[in-house]
Protein backbone atom coordinates (compact mmCIF):
# COMPACT_ATOMS: atom_id res chain seq x y z
CA UNK A 1 0.00 0.00 0.00
CA UNK A 2 1.29 3.38 -0.53
CA UNK A 3 1.80 6.03 2.14
CA UNK A 4 -1.97 7.50 3.24
CA UNK A 5 -1.85 10.98 2.34
CA UNK A 6 -2.78 13.36 6.00
CA UNK A 7 -5.57 14.49 4.75
CA UNK A 8 -7.27 11.05 3.37
CA UNK A 9 -6.42 9.32 6.92
CA UNK A 10 -9.65 10.55 9.18
CA UNK A 11 -11.79 9.28 5.56
CA UNK A 12 -9.56 5.94 5.97
CA UNK A 13 -10.35 5.64 9.39
CA UNK A 14 -14.20 6.34 8.99
CA UNK A 15 -14.37 3.67 6.04
CA UNK A 16 -12.64 0.87 8.34
CA UNK A 17 -15.02 2.11 10.83
CA UNK A 18 -18.25 2.30 8.76
CA UNK A 19 -17.13 -1.62 7.49
CA UNK A 20 -16.72 -3.31 10.86
CA UNK A 21 -20.17 -2.73 11.20
CA UNK A 22 -22.23 -3.87 14.03
CA UNK A 23 -22.93 -0.30 15.35
CA UNK A 24 -25.78 0.58 17.46
CA UNK A 25 -27.81 3.84 16.54
CA UNK A 26 -27.32 6.97 19.23
CA UNK A 27 -31.35 6.12 19.92
CA UNK A 28 -30.29 2.53 21.16
CA UNK A 29 -26.98 3.72 22.91
CA UNK A 30 -29.07 6.01 24.88
CA UNK A 31 -30.88 3.50 26.22
CA UNK A 32 -28.10 2.13 28.60
CA UNK A 33 -27.10 4.16 31.58
CA UNK A 34 -23.65 4.77 30.32
CA UNK A 35 -21.44 7.88 30.97
CA UNK A 36 -18.62 9.87 29.51
CA UNK A 37 -16.17 10.97 32.03
CA UNK A 38 -15.25 14.65 31.14
CA UNK A 39 -11.26 13.37 32.21
CA UNK A 40 -11.64 10.77 29.71
CA UNK A 41 -12.39 12.23 26.58
CA UNK A 42 -10.20 15.04 27.11
CA UNK A 43 -7.13 13.52 28.19
CA UNK A 44 -4.59 14.48 26.06
CA UNK A 45 -2.25 11.26 26.49
CA UNK A 46 0.20 12.55 29.13
CA UNK A 47 1.98 10.42 32.13
CA UNK A 48 5.12 10.72 33.65
CA UNK A 49 7.05 9.34 31.04
CA UNK A 50 4.75 10.69 27.92
CA UNK A 51 4.00 14.02 26.76
CA UNK A 52 0.26 14.93 25.45
CA UNK A 53 -0.64 13.57 22.01
CA UNK A 54 -3.72 15.83 21.49
CA UNK A 55 -4.51 19.04 22.22
CA UNK A 56 -6.72 20.27 24.92
CA UNK A 57 -10.73 20.49 24.34
CA UNK A 58 -13.31 22.00 26.68
CA UNK A 59 -16.90 20.44 28.50
CA UNK A 60 -18.49 22.22 25.09
CA UNK A 61 -16.97 20.15 22.73
CA UNK A 62 -16.76 16.97 24.79
CA UNK A 63 -20.53 17.21 25.68
CA UNK A 64 -21.29 17.41 22.23
CA UNK A 65 -19.39 14.72 20.92
CA UNK A 66 -20.97 12.46 23.47
CA UNK A 67 -24.77 13.79 22.92
CA UNK A 68 -24.18 13.01 19.19
CA UNK A 69 -22.00 9.44 19.76
CA UNK A 70 -25.80 8.78 21.81
CA UNK A 71 -23.95 8.61 25.26
CA UNK A 72 -26.60 9.83 27.44
CA UNK A 73 -25.08 11.01 30.73
CA UNK A 74 -21.77 12.71 31.36
CA UNK A 75 -19.55 12.81 34.48
CA UNK A 76 -17.05 15.36 35.65
CA UNK A 77 -14.41 16.58 38.82
CA UNK A 78 -14.58 19.86 39.59
CA UNK A 79 -11.35 20.91 38.49
CA UNK A 80 -12.12 19.41 35.03
CA UNK A 81 -14.35 22.21 34.52
CA UNK A 82 -13.48 24.98 36.64
CA UNK A 83 -10.18 26.25 37.51
CA UNK A 84 -8.95 25.60 41.15
CA UNK A 85 -9.06 29.09 41.84
CA UNK A 86 -12.41 29.88 40.43
CA UNK A 87 -14.03 26.87 42.93
CA UNK A 88 -16.38 28.71 44.89
CA UNK A 89 -16.87 31.72 42.77
CA UNK A 90 -18.87 33.87 41.30
CA UNK A 91 -16.64 32.52 38.15
CA UNK A 92 -17.82 29.48 39.12
CA UNK A 93 -21.54 29.83 38.77
CA UNK A 94 -21.21 31.05 35.35
CA UNK A 95 -19.31 27.71 34.19
CA UNK A 96 -21.98 25.78 35.60
CA UNK A 97 -24.12 28.10 34.10
CA UNK A 98 -22.73 27.41 30.67
CA UNK A 99 -22.07 23.94 31.79
CA UNK A 100 -25.76 22.89 31.95
CA UNK A 101 -26.55 24.92 28.88
CA UNK A 102 -24.78 22.26 27.02
CA UNK A 103 -26.06 19.53 28.59
CA UNK A 104 -29.57 20.73 27.20
CA UNK A 105 -28.41 21.61 23.90
CA UNK A 106 -27.03 17.81 23.41
CA UNK A 107 -29.59 15.93 25.17
CA UNK A 108 -27.26 15.08 27.67
CA UNK A 109 -27.68 14.70 31.62
CA UNK A 110 -25.02 14.98 34.31
CA UNK A 111 -24.45 12.16 36.42
CA UNK A 112 -22.00 12.38 38.24
CA UNK A 113 -19.71 14.73 39.97
CA UNK A 114 -16.08 13.83 41.80
CA UNK A 115 -13.46 16.26 43.62
CA UNK A 116 -10.11 16.43 42.48
CA UNK A 117 -8.01 15.76 45.62
CA UNK A 118 -4.84 14.60 43.89
CA UNK A 119 -3.81 16.68 41.40
CA UNK A 120 -3.16 20.28 42.99
CA UNK A 121 -0.12 20.97 45.27
CA UNK A 122 -2.54 21.69 48.21
CA UNK A 123 -2.99 17.48 48.40
CA UNK A 124 0.69 16.34 48.86
CA UNK A 125 -0.03 15.61 51.95
CA UNK A 126 -3.30 14.20 50.84
CA UNK A 127 -6.73 16.21 51.73
CA UNK A 128 -6.69 14.19 55.28
CA UNK A 129 -2.87 16.03 56.20
CA UNK A 130 -2.09 16.61 59.45
CA UNK A 131 -2.34 20.57 58.38
CA UNK A 132 -5.68 21.44 59.73
CA UNK A 133 -6.15 24.03 57.00
CA UNK A 134 -5.61 21.49 54.54
CA UNK A 135 -8.64 19.23 55.94
CA UNK A 136 -10.93 22.45 56.30
CA UNK A 137 -10.43 23.53 52.61
CA UNK A 138 -10.81 19.35 51.63
CA UNK A 139 -14.64 20.20 53.16
CA UNK A 140 -14.85 23.13 51.32
CA UNK A 141 -14.28 21.40 48.02
CA UNK A 142 -16.20 18.40 48.51
CA UNK A 143 -18.95 20.74 50.23
CA UNK A 144 -18.51 22.49 46.76
CA UNK A 145 -18.70 19.32 44.86
CA UNK A 146 -21.99 18.64 46.41
CA UNK A 147 -23.39 21.97 45.61
CA UNK A 148 -22.26 21.68 41.80
CA UNK A 149 -24.01 18.21 41.80
CA UNK A 150 -26.88 19.32 42.65
CA UNK A 151 -26.63 22.37 40.44
CA UNK A 152 -26.30 19.91 37.38
CA UNK A 153 -28.74 17.31 38.51
CA UNK A 154 -26.15 14.85 39.40
CA UNK A 155 -27.28 11.68 41.28
CA UNK A 156 -23.95 10.38 42.17
CA UNK A 157 -20.97 12.03 44.20
CA UNK A 158 -17.48 10.06 43.72
CA UNK A 159 -14.59 10.13 46.19
CA UNK A 160 -10.89 8.55 44.85
CA UNK A 161 -8.50 8.56 47.60
CA UNK A 162 -5.46 7.87 46.09
CA UNK A 163 -3.35 10.52 47.80
CA UNK A 164 -4.38 8.95 51.47
CA UNK A 165 -1.35 7.18 51.61
CA UNK A 166 2.31 7.53 52.40
CA UNK A 167 5.71 7.26 50.39
CA UNK A 168 8.30 6.68 53.50
CA UNK A 169 7.03 4.88 56.11
CA UNK A 170 5.81 5.87 59.93
CA UNK A 171 5.84 9.71 59.32
CA UNK A 172 1.74 9.52 59.62
CA UNK A 173 -0.19 8.07 61.58
CA UNK A 174 -2.65 5.79 59.56
CA UNK A 175 -5.80 5.64 62.38
CA UNK A 176 -5.59 9.66 62.39
CA UNK A 177 -5.46 10.29 58.50
CA UNK A 178 -8.86 7.72 58.28
CA UNK A 179 -10.56 9.72 60.75
CA UNK A 180 -9.27 12.99 59.35
CA UNK A 181 -10.87 11.45 55.75
CA UNK A 182 -13.97 10.73 57.23
CA UNK A 183 -14.63 13.98 58.57
CA UNK A 184 -14.20 15.42 54.72
CA UNK A 185 -16.85 12.67 53.96
CA UNK A 186 -18.90 13.53 56.67
CA UNK A 187 -18.98 17.22 55.65
CA UNK A 188 -19.74 16.26 52.10
CA UNK A 189 -22.75 14.13 53.49
CA UNK A 190 -24.21 16.74 55.81
CA UNK A 191 -24.18 19.30 53.14
CA UNK A 192 -25.91 17.51 50.96
CA UNK A 193 -28.73 16.24 53.26
CA UNK A 194 -29.16 20.33 54.05
CA UNK A 195 -28.94 21.02 49.79
CA UNK A 196 -31.03 18.07 49.27
CA UNK A 197 -33.78 19.10 51.58
CA UNK A 198 -34.04 22.88 50.57
CA UNK A 199 -33.97 22.04 46.69
CA UNK A 200 -36.51 19.14 47.45
CA UNK A 201 -34.30 16.54 45.66
CA UNK A 202 -33.15 13.21 46.95
CA UNK A 203 -29.25 13.52 48.76
CA UNK A 204 -26.52 12.27 46.21
CA UNK A 205 -25.50 8.71 46.62
CA UNK A 206 -21.61 8.92 48.10
CA UNK A 207 -19.46 6.46 46.30
CA UNK A 208 -15.93 5.38 47.39
CA UNK A 209 -13.19 4.25 44.73
CA UNK A 210 -10.63 1.79 45.32
CA UNK A 211 -7.17 1.60 43.31
CA UNK A 212 -4.80 -0.56 44.85
CA UNK A 213 -1.63 1.81 43.76
CA UNK A 214 -0.75 4.71 42.89
CA UNK A 215 -0.43 7.73 43.03
CA UNK A 216 1.03 7.21 47.05
CA UNK A 217 3.25 3.77 47.49
CA UNK A 218 1.35 2.34 49.96
CA UNK A 219 -2.37 3.49 49.76
CA UNK A 220 -4.82 3.15 53.14
CA UNK A 221 -7.72 2.46 51.55
CA UNK A 222 -6.78 -0.07 48.43
CA UNK A 223 -9.83 -2.37 47.97
CA UNK A 224 -13.27 -2.13 47.75
CA UNK A 225 -13.59 -4.10 50.18
CA UNK A 226 -11.23 -2.10 52.40
CA UNK A 227 -13.58 0.66 51.67
CA UNK A 228 -16.80 -1.68 52.88
CA UNK A 229 -14.96 -2.04 56.34
CA UNK A 230 -14.36 1.85 56.30
CA UNK A 231 -17.51 2.76 55.80
CA UNK A 232 -18.89 0.04 58.98
CA UNK A 233 -16.28 1.58 60.61
CA UNK A 234 -18.64 4.01 62.99
CA UNK A 235 -16.10 7.03 61.52
CA UNK A 236 -18.90 7.83 59.13
CA UNK A 237 -21.96 9.81 60.15
CA UNK A 238 -24.30 8.73 57.44
CA UNK A 239 -22.79 5.18 56.46
CA UNK A 240 -26.06 4.69 54.83
CA UNK A 241 -25.62 8.01 52.54
CA UNK A 242 -22.08 5.99 51.17
CA UNK A 243 -21.10 2.92 49.14
CA UNK A 244 -18.64 1.98 46.28
CA UNK A 245 -17.76 2.49 42.82
CA UNK A 246 -15.43 -0.41 41.68
CA UNK A 247 -13.90 -0.08 38.86
CA UNK A 248 -13.29 -3.26 36.54
CA UNK A 249 -9.51 -2.42 36.08
CA UNK A 250 -8.56 -1.54 40.15
CA UNK A 251 -9.62 -4.92 41.20
CA UNK A 252 -7.76 -6.54 38.40
CA UNK A 253 -4.78 -5.07 39.62
CA UNK A 254 -4.37 -6.28 42.51
CA UNK A 255 -5.13 -9.88 41.47
CA UNK A 256 -8.67 -10.42 42.93
CA UNK A 257 -11.58 -11.33 40.77
CA UNK A 258 -13.54 -7.91 39.84
CA UNK A 259 -16.78 -10.57 39.97
CA UNK A 260 -16.42 -11.88 42.97
CA UNK A 261 -15.55 -7.78 44.16
CA UNK A 262 -18.43 -7.08 42.87
CA UNK A 263 -20.40 -9.57 44.72
CA UNK A 264 -19.45 -8.96 47.78
CA UNK A 265 -20.01 -4.97 47.06
CA UNK A 266 -23.51 -6.30 46.35
CA UNK A 267 -24.01 -8.36 49.29
CA UNK A 268 -23.24 -5.11 51.32
CA UNK A 269 -26.07 -3.62 49.34
CA UNK A 270 -23.31 -1.01 48.11
CA UNK A 271 -22.91 -1.49 44.68
CA UNK A 272 -23.64 2.14 43.85
CA UNK A 273 -21.90 2.73 40.77
CA UNK A 274 -19.10 0.78 38.37
CA UNK A 275 -16.29 2.34 35.98
CA UNK A 276 -15.83 0.27 33.30
CA UNK A 277 -12.37 -0.43 31.18
CA UNK A 278 -10.02 -3.32 31.21
CA UNK A 279 -6.52 -3.88 31.83
CA UNK A 280 -4.11 -6.53 32.96
CA UNK A 281 -3.45 -8.38 36.43
CA UNK A 282 -1.00 -6.62 38.91
CA UNK A 283 0.36 -3.87 36.34
CA UNK A 284 -0.50 -0.26 36.39
CA UNK A 285 -3.87 1.39 35.78
CA UNK A 286 -3.57 1.03 32.08
CA UNK A 287 -7.96 2.03 32.29
CA UNK A 288 -7.92 0.28 28.43
CA UNK A 289 -11.52 0.47 26.83
CA UNK A 290 -13.89 -2.21 28.08
CA UNK A 291 -13.79 -5.77 26.56
CA UNK A 292 -10.42 -5.35 24.89
CA UNK A 293 -8.24 -7.35 27.13
CA UNK A 294 -10.63 -9.78 29.35
CA UNK A 295 -14.31 -10.07 27.05
CA UNK A 296 -14.70 -13.69 28.60
CA UNK A 297 -14.64 -12.11 32.34
CA UNK A 298 -16.60 -9.02 31.32
CA UNK A 299 -19.14 -11.30 29.84
CA UNK A 300 -19.36 -13.02 33.32
CA UNK A 301 -19.45 -10.23 35.21
CA UNK A 302 -22.13 -8.78 33.27
CA UNK A 303 -24.03 -12.03 33.92
CA UNK A 304 -23.83 -11.50 37.23
CA UNK A 305 -24.40 -7.96 37.59
CA UNK A 306 -27.92 -8.76 35.59
CA UNK A 307 -28.95 -10.96 37.70
CA UNK A 308 -28.98 -9.16 40.64
CA UNK A 309 -31.15 -6.31 38.83
CA UNK A 310 -27.77 -3.97 39.04
CA UNK A 311 -28.72 -1.40 35.94
CA UNK A 312 -25.83 0.91 35.88
CA UNK A 313 -24.03 3.52 35.88
CA UNK A 314 -21.97 2.52 34.05
CA UNK A 315 -19.10 4.68 33.44
CA UNK A 316 -16.66 4.80 30.68
CA UNK A 317 -13.68 5.29 32.77
CA UNK A 318 -10.70 4.34 29.98
CA UNK A 319 -8.24 6.39 28.38
CA UNK A 320 -8.48 6.60 24.66
CA UNK A 321 -4.69 5.16 23.56
CA UNK A 322 -2.06 7.51 23.00
CA UNK A 323 -1.83 6.80 19.98
CA UNK A 324 -5.57 8.13 19.35
CA UNK A 325 -6.18 11.06 17.41
CA UNK A 326 -8.40 13.68 18.77
CA UNK A 327 -10.40 12.73 16.15
CA UNK A 328 -10.24 9.17 16.64
CA UNK A 329 -11.33 9.72 20.60
CA UNK A 330 -15.00 10.37 19.41
CA UNK A 331 -14.93 8.69 15.82
CA UNK A 332 -13.41 5.31 17.35
CA UNK A 333 -12.69 5.03 20.78
CA UNK A 334 -15.82 5.65 22.72
CA UNK A 335 -18.19 4.88 20.09
CA UNK A 336 -16.33 1.36 19.79
CA UNK A 337 -16.64 1.08 23.85
CA UNK A 338 -20.05 1.97 24.31
CA UNK A 339 -21.01 -1.05 21.37
CA UNK A 340 -18.37 -3.12 23.24
CA UNK A 341 -20.48 -2.69 26.53
CA UNK A 342 -23.99 -3.17 25.07
CA UNK A 343 -23.10 -6.20 22.88
CA UNK A 344 -21.78 -7.47 26.22
CA UNK A 345 -24.72 -6.77 28.27
CA UNK A 346 -27.16 -8.12 26.03
CA UNK A 347 -25.09 -11.39 25.20
CA UNK A 348 -25.08 -11.34 29.33
CA UNK A 349 -28.71 -11.30 28.65
CA UNK A 350 -28.36 -15.15 26.31
CA UNK A 351 -26.46 -16.46 29.03
CA UNK A 352 -28.65 -15.87 31.87
CA UNK A 353 -31.81 -17.05 29.87
CA UNK A 354 -29.53 -19.96 27.75
CA UNK A 355 -31.56 -23.58 28.36
CA UNK A 356 -28.52 -25.62 28.33
CA UNK A 357 -26.93 -22.99 31.32
CA UNK A 358 -30.22 -23.14 32.97
CA UNK A 359 -30.66 -26.95 33.02
CA UNK A 360 -27.21 -27.74 33.83
CA UNK A 361 -27.31 -24.78 37.14
CA UNK A 362 -30.38 -26.49 38.30
CA UNK A 363 -28.83 -29.90 38.59
CA UNK A 364 -26.06 -28.74 39.98
CA UNK A 365 -28.29 -26.98 42.22
CA UNK A 366 -30.60 -30.52 42.77
CA UNK A 367 -27.74 -32.61 43.65
CA UNK A 368 -27.68 -36.37 43.37
CA UNK A 369 -29.65 -38.84 45.31
CA UNK A 370 -29.51 -38.98 49.04
CA UNK A 371 -26.37 -40.90 50.45
CA UNK A 372 -26.76 -40.39 54.05
CA UNK A 373 -25.84 -37.06 55.65
CA UNK A 374 -22.26 -38.29 57.43
CA UNK A 375 -21.17 -40.70 54.42
CA UNK A 376 -18.40 -38.26 52.75
CA UNK A 377 -17.52 -41.25 49.95
CA UNK A 378 -21.40 -41.68 49.40
CA UNK A 379 -21.63 -38.30 49.00
CA UNK A 380 -18.81 -37.73 46.51
CA UNK A 381 -20.24 -40.49 45.04
CA UNK A 382 -23.54 -39.45 44.13
CA UNK A 383 -23.03 -35.75 42.67
CA UNK A 384 -19.83 -36.70 40.64
CA UNK A 385 -21.41 -36.94 37.21
CA UNK A 386 -22.75 -33.59 37.53
CA UNK A 387 -19.61 -31.70 38.98
CA UNK A 388 -18.77 -32.06 35.05
CA UNK A 389 -21.44 -29.38 34.52
CA UNK A 390 -19.19 -26.91 35.31
CA UNK A 391 -17.00 -27.24 32.67
CA UNK A 392 -19.55 -27.44 30.67
CA UNK A 393 -21.26 -24.04 31.60
CA UNK A 394 -18.10 -22.50 31.16
CA UNK A 395 -17.65 -23.80 28.03
CA UNK A 396 -21.03 -22.94 26.72
CA UNK A 397 -20.30 -19.43 27.92
CA UNK A 398 -17.34 -19.15 25.35
CA UNK A 399 -19.61 -20.32 22.75
CA UNK A 400 -22.21 -17.70 23.62
CA UNK A 401 -18.89 -14.94 23.57
CA UNK A 402 -17.81 -16.42 20.12
CA UNK A 403 -20.99 -16.63 18.60
CA UNK A 404 -20.54 -20.49 18.16
CA UNK A 405 -23.99 -21.32 19.80
CA UNK A 406 -25.62 -19.92 16.79
CA UNK A 407 -23.57 -22.85 14.91
CA UNK A 408 -20.41 -20.87 14.21
CA UNK A 409 -17.54 -23.64 13.53
CA UNK A 410 -13.87 -23.84 11.45
CA UNK A 411 -13.21 -27.10 10.08
CA UNK A 412 -9.69 -27.41 8.07
CA UNK A 413 -10.33 -28.18 4.35
C1 LIG B 1 -8.62 9.28 38.70
C2 LIG B 1 -8.73 7.77 38.82
C3 LIG B 1 -10.02 7.28 38.25
C4 LIG B 1 -11.17 7.77 39.07
C5 LIG B 1 -11.34 9.25 39.05
C6 LIG B 1 -12.49 9.64 39.94
S1 LIG B 1 -9.91 10.06 39.52
O1 LIG B 1 -8.61 9.69 37.38
O2 LIG B 1 -7.62 7.18 38.16
O3 LIG B 1 -10.06 5.90 38.19
O4 LIG B 1 -12.34 7.18 38.60
O5 LIG B 1 -12.24 10.72 40.73
MN1 LIG C 1 -12.11 5.10 37.92
MN1 LIG D 1 -8.24 3.16 36.47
Amino acid sequence: MPPIPENQQQALVSRLMQACGGSYSPQTRRKYFISGPQWAAAYQGQALFHAPTRPPIGFESVIRHLGEIGIGWWTTHDTDVIPTEALGQDRQAEIVASIRKALVESGVACSMVTTETFYHAVWAASPAAEAPEVREYAKFRVRNTVDIGHELGARFAVYWPGTLGYYVQGAIEETATLRWYADALNAACERDIEVAARRGRPTLQHCLEAKPFEPQAEILLPTSDAMLAFIASGLLSHPEMVGLNPEYLHELMWGAAPRAALARALLAGKLFHFDINDGYRLKHDVDIGIGLVNPLDWLNVLVLLRSHGYQGPFNLDFKPPRTTSQFGVFAVSFPTAVDRFITLWEMAGEAIADPIINEATAALKAGGPAAGAHDAEAIARANRELLTLHELIAHRLVQILIGQHRGRVFSIG
